[in-house]
C-alpha cells in the first residue's frame, strides 16, 4: 500500500512489496534475496555499497488490459523493464513515479528494476552529504489495472465562505492509454458533490475538469485537531464506473497575515523538529510502525510541527501527520548544494523535477501548510537569487495556495529574503559559534527586518548541538557530551522562542542519521549527532530537555 488508506474500491492493484531477486551490477557474481520496500545496506554484504544493481520480481495478471506500475521511490536512479522492455526512467529518491502500459496480455511478467545510488556527473541533488543515499526500492510499490482511460489525479483546494460554510474547488485529470469514448467524471466529498463530462480521448492525450462543491457539516482540519474527510472520484461511461480514485483530505487555510502565520484565521506558533527519514538498520526505508513512534515520541516532546529536512517525505508519513493535525514544512530535494554544481544545467532539471513532483504529489494533504526549497544554497549571490526565484516562482506557480519558505545560513548576507512568503534562518550559537543565543538572535532578527523579513513571519528552522548518544561528562560537559547538548538545547530554547518576533521554531534534529563516508571526519561514528533520539529512537538526556521547554510553552 503506497499510503495509509485503501485508494480504490473499483480499481484492482498487485502489490509489488515482498521479496525481489537482487543481483549488485559490480562483474561479481552475487545473489541476494532483498525486501521491498527497503535499502540493501540491510543485507549484510552490502552494507557499504555504491553503485548499481538489478532487482526483479514476477507477478500474474488475469485479464489483458492496461497496467499502471507505481513506484514510491526508488533511490536513487530507476530504469524500469517490464517483460525486457525498457519503460520509463526516475531520477530522485524522494518522489514517487508512474508508468502506464496500454496493453498488456494476462499471464506470467518479470518486471525489471535497474537502481543506482552512485555519485556522479548525473546526480546534482544526490551528492556526498549531510545524510546519507541509501540503494533501493525504499518505498511501496504496485501494479493498478487500468481502463483505456483512467483518474491520474485529483487536486483539492478548500474555502471557507463569509457565512462560514465550506466549499471546495477539485481539479480532476484523466489520461487514456487508449482511445477512449466520452465519459462523466463525478465527486464526492464532505456531503457535497458535482459531475462534468469528459470527452472522448486519444492514446496520450488528457482531459481536466475543474468541479465545485459546496460540502455540509464540516468540522475544519486544525493543528493538534485533524478532522478527515474521502473524497472520491468516479468515472463512468454509459452509467456504469469504469475507474475511481480515493483521497483523504481536510478543509483548512493557510494565511500569511503581516508577521502572523495563520491556519483558518488563528494565529500559529510552530514548536518543529526537523526530521531525516532515516532510522537504524532500516536506513530511508522507515516503516509505518516506525513513522508512528516518531511522531509519538515528538507529541510527547510538545511538538506541534515537522520539516521534513531536506526532500519530500514517504506519502504514508504524511498521512499521519494528516490523521494527528501535525503541520509539516515539506521541502523539494536539496542540501548545501555547492555553486558549481547549481550551475549546472542539470541541476535546473532535477531541482525543477524534484519541485513539480513535490507539489503534484502532496497537493491534498493538509498537514503541509509551506512548501520549502534550496536549503543552504547560494543564496547571497545575483546568480543565486535568479535559483531561488526561478524555484520559487515554479512553486507558487502549482500552487497558490500555500506559503513558501527556505532555510538560510547566509548570515548578514542573503540577498532573497524579499522573495519568500515566510523567512527562515538556520542558526547555531554555542555549538560553531560562542555567541550569546539572545542577543545573537536579536541582531539577525534586525538585520533580517532589514533585508526583505519585514512584515513576514520569520522562524529559525535550524538550532541544536550534537550529542554522542551514550557519552557522559557530568561535571566539565565536554562537547559532545550529552550533557553539553542538554545544556545548549536549554539555552537556545529559553532564548529563542522568547522572542515575540518569530513564527516558531525547528529543532536540529529529532534523531541521529547515518551520514555519507566522505563526512565521516566531520562527523563521530560517521552520524550526524544531533539527534535527541539516536539512530534506534533511543532518548538522550535532550529528549527531557525538548519536553519541558515545548510543553511549558504557552505560545
Ligand atoms: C545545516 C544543515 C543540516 C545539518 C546541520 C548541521 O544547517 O541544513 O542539514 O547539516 O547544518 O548539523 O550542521
Amino acid at each position: 500500500m503506497l499510503r495509509l488508506f485503501a485508494e480504490h474500491k473499483l480499481r484492482k492493484a498487485i502489490t509489488l512489496e515482498g521479496v525481489w531477486r537482487l543481483t549488485p551490477l559490480d562483474g561479481t557474481e552475487r545473489e541476494f534475496s532483498a525486501i521491498v520496500p527497503g535499502i540493501w545496506e540491510m543485507i549484510p554484504q552490502l552494507t557499504q555499497y555504491r553503485g548499481k544493481a538489478r532487482y526483479e520480481k514476477t507477478f500474474v495478471t488475469e485479464e489483458d488490459g492496461g497496467l499502471l506500475l507505481r513506484f514510491g521511490g526508488v533511490s536513487h536512479t530507476a530504469d524500469v523493464l517490464l517483460d525486457g522492455q525498457h519503460l520509463g526512467h526516475h531520477y530522485d529518491a524522494f518522489t514517487g513515479f508512474r508508468i502506464a502500459v496500454p496493453d498488456v496480455k494476462a499471464g506470467e511478467h518479470t518486471l525489471t528494476v535497474l537502481v543506482d545510488n552512485g555519485f556522479s556527473e548525473a546526480s546534482t541533488l544526490h551528492i556526498p552529504n549531510d545524510y546519507y543515499s541509501y540503494g533501493g526500492i525504499t518505498r511501496p510499490a504496485a501494479v493498478e489495472l487500468i481502463p483505456a482511460a483512467y483518474i491520474d489525479r485529483m487536486a483539492f483546494t478548500p474555502e471557507q465562505t463569509e457565512s462560514g460554510e465550506w466549499k471546495a474547488a477539485v481539479n480532476v485529470t484523466v489520461k487514456a492509454i487508449r482511445r477512449s469514448e466520452a465519459a462523466v467524471i463525478k465527486i464526492s466529498v464532505a456531503g457535497g458533490c458535482a459531475e462534468a463530462a469528459i470527452p472522448a480521448l486519444e492514446a496520450g492525450e488528457e482531459a481536466q475538469a475543474q468541479l465545485h462543491v459546496r460540502c455540509r457539516g464540516v468540522a475544519p482540519w486544525g493543528v493538534r485537531d485533524a478532522h478527515l474527510y474521502e473524497l472520491r472520484a468516479v468515472l463512468e461511461r454509459d452509467g456504469a464506473p469504469v475507474d475511481d480514485l480515493i483521497d483523504r483530505v481536510g478543509f483548512r487555510v493557510v494565511t500569511v497575515r503581516g508577521e502572523d502565520l495563520l491556519i483558518n484565521g488563528q494565529k500559529v506558533f510552530v514548536k518543529g523538529f526537523n526530521r531525516h527519514e532515516d532510522f537504524g538498520s532500516q536506513g530511508c526505508a522507515v516503516g509505518v510502525n516506525s513513522m508512528m513512534e516518531d511522531l509519538q515520541l515528538m507529541l510527547d516532546m510538545g511538538v506541534n510541527s515537522v520539516r521534513t529536512c531536506h526532500y519530500p517525505n514517504d506519502p504514508r508519513f504524511l498521512d499521519l501527520c494528516d490523521e494527528l493535525g501535525v503541520i509539516v514544512w515539506e521541502e523539494c530535494h536539496s542540501r548545501a548544494i555547492p555553486g558549481e554544481i547549481m550551475r549546472k544545467p542539470l541541476f535546473k532539471e532535477q531541482i525543477d523535477t524534484s519541485a513539480r513532483e513535490m507539489v503534484m504529489q502532496h497537493f491534498n494533504h493538509p498537514c503541509i501548510y509551506t512548501w520549502g526549497l534550496l536549503n543552504e544554497c547560494e543564496s547571497e549571490t545575483e546568480f543565486g537569487r535568479s535559483m531561488y526565484r526561478h524555484v520559487i516562482d515554479l512553486i507558487h506557480s502549482l500552487d497558490a495556495t500555500r506559503p513558501v519558505t527556505f532555510a538560510s545560513c547566509r548570515f548578514f548576507k542573503d540577498v532573497c529574503l524579499d522573495l519568500v512568503d515566510i523567512a527562515s534562518f538556520n542558526i547555531y550559537p554555542l555549538w560553531y559559534t560562542d555567541e550569546d543565543p539572545a542577543a545573537y538572535a536579536d541582531k539577525l532578527l534586525q538585520w533580517m527586518d532589514e533585508n526583505g523579513a519585514a512584515n513576514k513571519p520569520i522562524l529559525f528552522s535550524e538550532f541544536g548541538a550534537g550529542g554522542i548518544a551514550g557519552y557522559h561528562d557530568p561535571l566539565y560537559k565536554a562537547k559532545w557530551s550529552e550533557e553539553r547538548q542538554a545544556e545548549i538545547l536549554d539555552r537556545q530554547l529559553k532564548d529563542l522562542c522568547a522572542k515575540a518576533r518569530i513564527s516558531g521554531t525547528y529543532i536540529w534534529q529529532f534523531a541521529d542519521v547515518r551520514v555519507a563516508d566522505e563526512w565521516a571526519m566531520r562527523r563521530p561514528k560517521a552520524q550526524n549527532n544531533k539527534g535527541v533520539v539516536d539512530l534506534y529512537r533511543r532518548p538522550k538526556l535532550a529528549y527531557k530537555t525538548v519536553k519541558e521547554n515545548y510543553t511549558a510553552l504557552k505560545r
